[in-house]
């Protein structure tokens, strides 16, 4: 036995009292993950002297980390043996850890650049947020979303490590908490870096009120611990763009300000009060907006604590900060009313000032009368433009894929990027392929690994060698294989959590995502709506047997995307209680989709669907990860879909709908009432929002619905993302693809086609381009 082993054996006698044997799931998954803590402790250390990049976000969405930890560690195998001759498998863990503290793609994004980071030795540590409850659980009651809290800590957090000795306090208009951080090991794969997320605590600054106490006034006592624990107890779904706006900022100072004094303190710690290597010693990166706040902030800390005038603190904010968007919808683009922003942070209003009057010279300078021209402001109409002060105060803005760049530079942010053009580049996102490939899917890194060596698992390029055995064919009979045995795995799995069934002999029809109206998953509902018409009167006779499956979360407030679940699940029941349709068609839509449901559905997907209108997805990453596992995309020319398929082949993938330019010369005559009165398919399926074909339960959501498309409202135009338009030629391409799945062998060669391009798609290759042409590290 060695110490690894040992070591699990000692923690569970000592801290639970039991032996290996005599163990639960829990105590198991405890003592595994503490010793592998154990084994890493010498090794989790800071080099000096090296420049390092944090990585602020109010997202990491980790997924679980037992897994990935243990084989980044080289020790998923052992722990699984030594699991397994005490009865038990790692598989048992998959009920014990939580997967929630982001939305969607920015916090998974965050991950993965972590471990990409990590695993490649680049110096990245994340700073975010402990929220004491993740993205919410959801599930259905007759078919309508509900939610409920997520605490995902109720299993305990043995892969983090409280630092008392670095709390730090920070100050808002009405109250001072302290910030407490919790340090979480990240493990290159191999072990050899060890990087650190840092993820900060609200806390009060004493437990509670003594005297009151004392007095019997029991609730007065504890106020103020619950109102400073408040600010790190909840994160806040990204899409509901009114909840919570005072607590939401308060958040964002928290994390900012936490952040910062954690890195001066170390800095101050090496060179004391001269700041001039603060920037070559230390790179921010600023996820979206959230963390801006950020800027302001380290201005006030240079100049109020440290001394320096503006000048100096400004050019090193430059040097420091760069930001990434990761929207173009106006309404994600955070604006704080300057009410609300003094009413919270006072203190760091005049650093906000500063700025604006800083921009103004900064724009004199280029001849540019930045008064005459809205955009330029920083405070306009009352609110503070916060990608506008990250555009100004940061040396980069970066789009994440190249499209979205591209209208960043042209439409969006053009009035910046004509007085900045230098600071604007493109970052297409990555995915990391440990988890979305080795972890998720070992039957197909097992037959990538037997065909071209293990390479790919830290150089994804080399999936190019993979190429050739699309065209063997006894290559793709063992990979049809393998995603049968995935299909299985996720049948066995939808079967437990939701007790449908699936056929794995069927096409894996797959959209998992946010659910958005943009993202148009009621444009997927329609299209179904219309194969099943064509099959109930015998239009369509070759239809291939095909299961549409859905997983996405609405935000709670988000009443349309709401709307939209309820008409899914509807359509859902009607398909699915429809004798006619045995064996041929069914719709599922999971509930609580994460990222462990991600690990199981994507692995098993034949098609992948990536259908938002044409200029809305900034980039989009389960795409790539579907890619990765070897489906076809049918997707519109969005985000980096269009760099899939320029890898991957648009032969291989199947594209439709309106591009960016046809969407915007069609905008001005668009008319979807009309479309929607000369084309008697597109009727019939919309008329189902309002004929009584379906029932709401009353709520007027449907009808909500069908006046979205017909006649907008005072905020937007009817059918402002293009369904109608889109409606023909996604109709077309679906049957396209189901069409060319019958012919196997073909269909497996496109497939592996796609896993043996997806090598650009690393978020190894978008961190090293962070690394090298963004922080200099
Ligand atoms: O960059 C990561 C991810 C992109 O892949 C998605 O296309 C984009 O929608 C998402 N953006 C956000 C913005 N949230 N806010 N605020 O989640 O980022």
């Amino acid at each position: 036995m060695d110490r690894f082993e040992e070591k699990i054996g000692e923690l569970l006698r000592l801290d639970f009292g039991v032996t290996p044997d005599g163990a639960d799931a829990k105590q198991l998954y405890t003592a595994v993950s503490q010793a592998a803590m154990d084994s890493l402790r010498d090794g989790w250390k800071k080099p000096a002297g090296k420049k390092r990049a944090c990585y602020f976000s109010a997202e990491f969405l980790m997924g679980r980390l037992v897994n990935s930890n243990l084989m980044n560690l080289g020790l998923l195998e052992e722990a699984d043996r030594y699991l397994k001759a005490h009865g038990r498998s790692v598989a048992d863990f998959e009920q014990i850890e939580d997967d929630a503290l982001g939305n969607g793609g920015l916090g998974r994004l965050a991950a993965c650049f972590l471990d990409s980071a990590a695993t490649h030795g680049i110096p990245l540590d994340g700073y975010g947020i402990r929220y004491r409850y993740g993205l919410f659980r959801q599930y259905f009651e007759d078919g309508f979303q509900r939610e409920r809290a997520d605490d995902w800590l109720r299993f305990g957090d043995p892969w983090s490590v409280r630092r008392e000795e670095d709390a730090v306090e920070v100050r808002f208009a009405d109250q001072t908490v302290r910030a407490v951080p919790y340090d979480m090991p990240v493990i290159g794969y191999g072990g050899k870096t060890i990087n650190t997320l840092r993820l900060w605590q609200s806390e009060p600054l004493s437990a509670f009120d003594f005297d009151l106490f004392n007095r019997q006034e029991y609730d007065r006592a504890v106020a103020e611990k619950n109102r400073a624990e408040e600010i790190s107890y909840v994160l806040y779904p990204n899409d509901d763009t009114d909840a919570g706006k005072r607590l939401r900022l308060k958040q964002q100072y928290f994390f900012s300000s936490a952040s910062l004094q954690s890195i001066l303190r170390e800095y101050l710690g090496r060179h004391g009060e001269d700041f001039s290597a603060f920037a070559d010693e230390y790179a921010v990166q600023l996820n979206d907006t959230h963390p801006t706040v950020s800027i302001p902030e380290l201005l006030r800390l240079l100049m109020e604590e440290h001394g320096l005038c503006y000048d100096e603190a400004f050019s090193i904010a430059q040097r420091v900060f760069a930001y990434t968007n990761h929207t173009i919808m106006a309404e994600a683009l955070e604006k704080w009313d300057v009410g609300l922003f003094l009413s919270v942070i006072p203190e760091v209003y005049p650093y906000v000032v500063m700025l604006q009057n800083g921009l103004k010279q900064a724009l004199h300078n280029k001849g540019i009368n930045g008064a005459d021209q809205i955009p330029y402001y920083l405070v306009d109409d009352g609110r503070i433009h916060m990608a506008r002060m990250a555009i100004f105060a940061a040396h980069s803005t970066n789009g994440v894929a190249r499209i979205h760049t591209e209208i960043l530079k042209e439409t969006a942010l053009r009035e910046w990027y004509a007085v900045w053009p230098e600071r604007f580049n493109n970052k297409t996102n990555g995915i990391t392929q440990r988890r979305w490939l080795a972890l998720c899917n070992p039957e197909l890194s097992g037959f990538i690994t037997e065909r071209i060596g293990d390479g790919w698992i830290t150089e994804l390029d080399e999936l190019k060698k993979l190429a050739p055995y699309a065209d063997d064919e006894r290559a793709r009979e063992r990979f049809l294989a393998i995603k049968r045995e995935k299909k299985c795995q996720l049948a066995a799995y939808v079967k437990a959590r939701e007790g449908v069934e699936l056929n794995p002999d069927f096409l894996f029809d797959i959209q998992v995502k946010r659910l958005h109206e943009y993202k148009r998953q009621l444009l997927n509902a329609f299209s179904i709506l219309d194969i099943y018409f064509a099959l109930k009167d015998g239009r369509l006779t070759d239809f291939y047997p095909t299961v549409f499956l859905f997983g996405a979360k609405a935000a709670p407030g988000y009443y349309r995307a709401k709307g939209i679940i309820k008409y899914l699940n509807e359509i859902a029941k009607r398909v699915n209680g429809d004798p006619d349709m045995k064996g041929r068609m069914q719709v599922v839509f999971v509930q609580n989709y994460d990222v462990s449901y991600a690990e199981k559905l994507i692995p098993a997907a034949d098609v992948s669907e990536q259908i938002s209108t044409a200029g809305t997805e900034a980039s989009g990453t389960s795409n790539m990860k579907f890619m990765l596992n070897g489906a076809v995309t049918l997707g519109t020319l969005d985000g980096a879909n269009i760099e899939i398929v320029e890898q991957a082949g648009a032969e291989n993938n199947f594209i439709f709908g309106a591009t960016v330019e046809e969407i915007a010369s069609a905008a001005s005559t668009y008319d979807p009432k009309a479309l929607c009165r000369d084309n008697p398919r597109i009727r019939r399926v919309v008329d189902t929002l309002v004929d009584g074909t379906f029932s709401d339960g009353g709520t007027g959501m449907f009808r909500e619905l069908y006046d979205s498309l017909m006649t907008g409202a005072s905020w937007h135009r009817p059918d402002q993302y293009y369904l109608l338009l889109d409606f023909e030629s996604y109709c077309d391409a679906k049957l396209r693809v189901n069409r060319a799945y019958r012919d196997r062998a073909a269909f497996a060669r496109k497939c592996l086609l796609n896993t043996a391009n997806a090598g650009k798609f690393s978020s190894d290759r978008t961190i090293r381009e962070y690394a090298r042409e963004i922080w200099g590290v």
